[in-house]
């Protein structure tokens, strides 16, 4: 039940629920930031310091800059919210564990909703053939394919008017977190970084400012080698390229971007981290998948990547790459996609056998980018498509190549994965990236609630734990008092004890003097304090008593 409440400071009318009012809560005004129910406040100047500063918080809130999103009006209002979420928790009063974590997470749904991004994430372990699948994807090989692991940071490639490559590194703290998860068994990593002297060059690169190069399409493929190769130094410092594309195919608009990740078993935790959660955040994610290894290791990659992608488990797509290297591809593929359908529908994998056969594709780019590049290939690659074109002898004449290269095209699959790209994907971009706004908001909002009600506990736990500290004082203080009469009453009756026994004493030694030598040796008069005296008389009094009887 609602309660309107109106401020005794401002005279605006807060709403507030009645049976959390009836409980006693105090509540702030809203507009001005005065407590209501201050009436119960014997001390009101209490509450003035938190007064003032609430009354700072909301008016720094009311005032926090908007930045208006266009496309859409419902991520347009939660843009405008986050916006005050995230000034609330970046204000210097507020003070909770969550502060960094939080502020985090809004920056990143603030700027997810702001660039409009559709990202196709494509993750794997290394070498399973993600770098060899973009450039097939993007019909040229931008991305290293070498056979030494290479994509250490995220690279994000985009259609763009003008060709460019923009490097972002990592800050001091990033570099601190990401070096303290350099596990025991990164000893290739170790090695490698002091082989190049990673040291050396630490300063240059760490909290460096991004750096973009307006560049011709034909150097990008260099440009890009010198950030992310690992024999190059500075490549241990980026933490994102992104690469603008000009000549993309127009199937693909500026707002999709497609991402190489680095590999999901990266000896630095730190790295396989950030793919973990790009998993999380990306529209689509293509698990790349070696065809020949289905069985073992890679299904232990399939089930972590659906586990990262819990709140839309259809949105994974599955690529079975090399498939070339299959020994018979056809019908041994036939098999596995079988096995792949029993085992990837489920509650922890794809809701529908419909979905996984759609989300489920063989791959074999090495053999689409020699196709597509077949004038310029040297012998070792002819013959290696060759190779790959015997397995359809039966259709095609391997010794003529020429003739089969259009065959050999659609064989290899990327045409089939690009149309799902466009149809599936994105034809539906903007509402599949409005949805999955959606669900972040929600998470966020869940988020925040979270964190306030644990806060809301912890600062009750101080609370407490402080008043159970005064109430244990007191009883102490009160225990102490007690002793301290007790000790004081046993002190007096001591002392007085002490008294009466000396008076006696001196009497008796008087008494016992004068019979020996008749009243010739003098004592010493003794005058017992008054408050003995008394006393030391009904003593005596009593003592005759006893000498009469
Ligand atoms: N035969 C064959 N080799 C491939 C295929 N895809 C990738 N490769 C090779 O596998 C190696 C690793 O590929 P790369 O794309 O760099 O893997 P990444 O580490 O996952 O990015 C390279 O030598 C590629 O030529 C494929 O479909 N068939
Ligand atoms: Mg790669």
């Amino acid at each position: 039940m609602s309660n309107i409440q109106e401020c005794p400071v401002c005279g605006y009318k807060n709403i507030t629920q009645q049976d959390r009012f009836s409980k006693g809560e105090r509540y702030f005004c809203t507009e001005c930031g005065a407590f209501l129910k201050r009436n119960d406040l014997t001390n009101l100047d209490v509450a003035k310091i938190p007064e003032l500063k609430m009354a700072r918080i909301i008016e720094n809130i009311k005032h926090v800059p908007h930045n208006k999103i266009l496309w859409n009006d419902l991520i347009d209002n939660y843009v405008a919210n986050t916006e005050k979420y995230l000034a609330l928790y970046e204000m210097d009063d507020i003070k909770t564990d969550f502060r960094k974590e939080i502020s985090n997470k809004l920056k990143s749904f603030l700027h997810v909703c702001s660039s409009a991004d559709f990202q196709i994430a494509f993750v794997g372990t290394i070498k399973t053939g993600k770098s060899t699948l973009i450039n097939a994807l993007l019909g040229n090989n931008y991305a290293s394919m070498a056979v030494t692991p290479e994509t250490a940071a995220l690279t994000k490639f985009r259609s763009s008017d003008k060709d460019y490559v923009k490097v972002s590194f990592y800050t001091k703290d990033e570099w601190a977190d990401l070096w303290s998860t350099v596990s025991s068994e990164a000893d290739a990593f170790l090695s490698e970084y002091n082989a190049l002297d990673g040291d050396k060059f630490k300063d240059d690169w760490i909290d460096h400012s991004p750096i973009k190069r307006e560049i011709s399409n034909k150097d990008i493929q260099n440009e890009l080698k010198r950030w992310s190769s690992s024999k190059s130094p500075e490549h241990y410092f980026v933490k994102e390229i992104e690469v603008g594309i000009s000549t993309l195919s127009k199937d693909f608009p500026e707002q999709v971007v497609f991402v190489d990740t680095p590999g999901l078993s990266d000896p630095v935790s730190y790295r396989s981290d950030i793919t973990k959660a790009y998993i999380k955040q990306a529209n689509a994610v293509f698990v790349c998948v070696d065809a020949q290894k289905m069985y073992k290791e890679e299904t232990e990659t399939i089930s972590s990547v659906f586990s990262f992608s819990y709140d839309n488990k259809n949105k994974v797509h599955i690529i079975a790459t090399h498939w070339d290297n299959l020994n018979d591809p056809v019908n041994d593929w036939d098999e596995q996609f079988n096995y792949m359908l029993r085992m990837l529908v489920g509650k922890a994998f794809f809701d529908s056998e419909e979905t996984a056969k759609s989300n489920i594709m063989y791959s074999s780019a090495y053999i689409y980018n020699l196709c597509r590049e077949y004038e310029s290939l040297d012998v070792s690659e002819k013959r290696s498509l060759r190779k790959f074109a015997f397995n359809f002898e039966d259709k095609i004449d391997p010794t003529d190549l020429d003739s089969c290269i259009d065959f050999l095209i659609n064989k290899t699959n990327i045409d089939k994965i690009k149309t799902v790209i466009r149809e599936h994907l994105i034809a539906n971009y903007k509402d599949i990236l409005n949805r999955d706004i959606g669900y972040r908001y929600e998470d966020i909002i869940y988020n925040l609630k979270r964190t306030i009600r644990e806060s809301k506990a912890n600062a009750q736990d101080v609370i407490e734990t402080a008043s159970a500290d005064v109430e244990k004082m007191i009883e102490k203080i009160d225990n102490q008092r007690k002793d301290y009469e007790g000790i004081r009453e046993c002190k007096e009756q001591l002392e007085e004890t002490l008294d009466i026994i000396e008076a006696r004493t001196y009497q008796n030694m008087s008494t016992i003097l004068s019979k020996i030598d008749g009243n010739n040796t003098k004592v010493k008069e003794y005058k017992p304090p008054k408050r003995v005296k008394t006393k030391v008389n009904l003593l005596d009094l009593a003592i005759k008593k006893i000498f009469n009887r």
